[in-house]
């Protein structure tokens, strides 16, 4: 299957994908291998059901909302170039983005659209708005998983109070 991967990516390709997203170019073959040994049907896509087959995602609370992201509205396959897209929101922030050439695009991994993207995993009627009620399913979700972790930080943030009234 890896000599498969990297025949069908064809060298201008990873060039667009690579200024299109930032990603190197030894990341984009990786990811491709990735992308096609989660791609069943073979067919250059991958469907919601090949997104659940990722362990992470599959234990996430927002593993399906992270999984919608990489759909466009009303589409159910994703391709490569727009599973890179969608990935290169989670490249970290580079630290030279204030020196960058102002007519360059903005960058995918920029903090703008980092939090376009956060944004929109709340916003699941997708009408530009973060409503009362998905907030709230959202907070929901990760306090179920991480209520242990609140209190810890609760605890700590409480010890901290403590120690700054007794020191200070
Ligand atoms: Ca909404």
């Amino acid at each position: 299957m890896g000599s498969r991967a990297s025949t069908l990516l064809r060298e201008e390709e990873i060039e667009e994908i690579k200024k299109e997203t930032g990603f190197s170019h030894s990341q984009i073959t990786r990811l491709y291998s990735r992308f096609t040994s989660l791609d069943k049907g073979e067919n250059g896509t991958l469907s919601r059901e090949d997104f659940q087959r990722i362990p992470e995602l599959a234990i996430n609370p927002l593993g399906d909302r992270i999984i919608n992201a990489f759909f466009p509205e009303g589409e159910d396959q994703v391709n490569f170039r727009g599973f890179m897209r969608t990935l290169a929101h989670f490249r970290p922030i580079e630290d030279n983005e204030k020196n960058k050439d102002p007519t360059a695009s903005e960058p995918l991994n920029s903090r703008t659209n980092k939090l376009l993207f956060a944004f929109q995993l709340y916003d699941l009627d997708r009408d530009d708005k973060i409503s009362r009620d998905e907030l709230l399913q959202v907070l929901r979700m990760m306090v179920g998983v991480n209520v242990i972790l609140f209190q810890v930080l609760w605890m700590m943030v409480g010890v901290n109070v403590i120690y700054s009234r007794f020191s200070g």
